[in-house]
């Protein structure tokens, strides 16, 4: 919660999950200016100073209104020297020495390029620049050399660099509902992510699937799956099995899950967005699979769009949409302060008092916390 006070400061929460998370940016230039520098940290493999940057952005964010003085700021949390003097810059000269140096560098514009690409991280960017790669077209050039992941990435790669309007992630949760209901009666599908939060785009699309009979949930991505490529709606999909071990049959404290990765079984795709996926018309550059190119003509109506669809049980739903709403920063704040302030260890699957040695299910665990 924020609190404005008298002399033109404010008091905010240190952690995320405490503070208030309005849609509006009021302090736009600064988050992007303190974003460049989390990113070119992140670049360097810097993680620390990353998330500090980060932080920092995150509590401008939180602000009602737009920081005028770098004074303002005295009383706020996260707020490092090195943010502090990159504020006051941007304050004074409306931009920032440091930053624009960096946005104009030769390394970071190619990584920032390259880790746009859906399956190239940072290690993967980096060494292409270390080989002197610094275009799309310098990867072209060597498709053998791209995982099936990026080779689909670099395809779509400026649908993919488009941002996802509301809209489209419903209608694409809308034709993923209809494929669930088909496959398994009963099942739900929820729009997550930043959408779930409020945003009026996103960079994709974020699905979470259960079903409400614990157990029926298993096998049925794959009939999904098949389901939505017979329909010709998928570009590119890959599956990845659940590695979650169960807690059903022990109390143990879930250390190796305490990552903000999680273990559920997913598909990252990448979705065919089209008025219908028959009547989809050849794309100027984009390749289609040959069953959806149907017609060719000049204008183009689809659109490549990235959707993770993630499969959770019943008991470990509400978790998983705890953990999926994002945001990022907001996340691992809500992590940090159960640790710290509540001794329990939160993920994506379970809530772990660590004193008490002892797992919150639902809706077993939300049971068992009403009655106290
Ligand atoms: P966007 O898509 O750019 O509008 O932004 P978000 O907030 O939707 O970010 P996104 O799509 O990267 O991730 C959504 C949330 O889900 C975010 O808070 C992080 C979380 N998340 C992403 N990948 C994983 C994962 O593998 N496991 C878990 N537990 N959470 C994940
Ligand atoms: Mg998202």
């Amino acid at each position: 919660v924020s609190v404005e006070k008298p002399q033109d400061t404010w008091l905010v929460a240190a952690y995320a999950c405490q503070r208030r998370s309005p849609l509006p940016n009021n302090n736009q230039l600064l988050t992007d200016a303190l974003e460049t520098l989390a990113e070119e940290a992140h670049f360097c493999g810097h993680e620390g100073r990353s998330l500090a940057f980060s932080r920092a952005s995150s509590v401008l964010k939180a602000l009602p209104r737009t920081v005028r003085r770098v004074q303002e700021l005295d009383s706020l949390p996260c707020l490092g020297e090195h943010s502090k003097r990159v504020i006051q810059e941007v304050l004074e000269d409306g931009t920032s020495a440091e930053v624009e140096t960096i946005r104009q560098s030769e390394k970071y514009q190619a990584m920032k390029l390259f880790t746009k690409i859906f399956g190239v991280g940072v290690k993967t960017a980096h060494q292409w620049y270390q080989e002197g790669r610094r275009t799309l077209d310098d990867l072209r050039g060597h498709p053998a050399q791209l995982s099936k992941e990026q080779q689909a990435g670099l395809i779509h790669y400026e649908d993919l660099n488009t941002p996802v309007k509301r809209a489209d992630a419903e209608a694409i949760g809308q034709v993923v509902r209809e494929a669930v209901n088909k496959c398994l009666p009963g099942a739900s599908v929820t729009l997550t992510g930043g959408f779930r939060r409020g945003k009026p785009s996103g960079h994709d699309v974020d699905l979470l699937i259960t079903h409400p009979v614990e157990g029926q949930e298993a096998g049925l991505l794959k009939k999904v799956i098949a389901c939505l490529d017979q329909q010709g709606f998928l570009l590119y999909h890959s599956i990845h099995r659940n590695t979650f071990e169960s807690l059903e049959d022990s109390d143990q404290e879930p250390s190796s899950h305490a990552s903000s990765m999680d273990q559920y079984e997913r598909c990252f795709s990448i979705f065919c967005l089209g008025d219908l996926p028959g009547d989809a018309q050849e794309g100027a550059g984009a390749e289609k699979p040959s069953r959806v190119r149907r017609t060719s003509g000049a204008s183009r109506f689809w659109k490549a769009v990235r959707v993770d669809l993630v499969v959770t049980p019943y008991s470990q739903f509400p978790f998983a949409l705890l953990g999926w709403t994002g945001s990022r920063i907001f996340e691992r704040d809500l992590r940090r302060f159960a640790k710290r302030e509540k001794k329990m260890l939160l993920n994506s699957h379970t809530l772990y008092h660590l004193e008490q040695s002892r797992v919150y299910r639902f809706p077993q665990g939300i049971e068992r916390m009403r009655r106290k």
